[in-house]
C-alpha cells in the first residue's frame, strides 16, 4: 500500500515538474542559449525578446516544426516526445543556431 502511494506521489511530482517550460529566448539576433539538455515528454518554450520577428523552425527528423513569424513579447511551446538530437533555426536570421538534446 505504502509502495503504491509513493509510485502515486513520484508521478504527480514529475508531472508538476514537466509542466513548467524549458525558456529559450530570442535575442539580439540570437538564441539565449546554445544547447539545452531535455527528457522526453518535457516542454520547450521560444520566447521572443527582440523589438522584430524571429521564425523559429527544426527541420530534424527527430522533431520537425515551423513556428511561424511571432514579435517581441510572444512565445510558442514545444512537447518533445521522441528522443535525439535537434538543431533550431530562424528563418529570417541564419546566424541564429542552437541544439537541444532530448534524452529517454
Ligand atoms: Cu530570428
Amino acid at each position: 500500500m505504502i509502495l503504491r502511494l509513493l509510485i502515486v506521489m513520484l508521478f504527480l511530482s514529475s508531472n508538476a515538474y514537466s509542466a513548467s517550460p524549458v525558456v529559450v529566448g530570442q535575442k539580439d539576433k540570437a538564441f539565449t542559449v546554445e544547447t539545452i539538455n531535455i527528457k522526453v515528454g518535457d516542454k520547450v518554450r521560444f520566447k521572443n525578446e527582440d523589438p522584430f520577428f524571429h521564425n523559429v523552425f527544426s527541420l530534424s527528423d527527430t522533431a520537425f516544426f515551423d513556428l511561424g513569424s511571432f514579435p517581441k513579447g510572444e512565445h510558442r511551446d514545444i512537447t518533445f516526445d521522441k528522443a535525439g538530437v535537434i538543431d533550431v533555426e530562424c528563418a529570417i536570421h541564419p546566424s541564429m543556431k542552437m541544439t537541444i538534446n532530448v534524452k529517454e
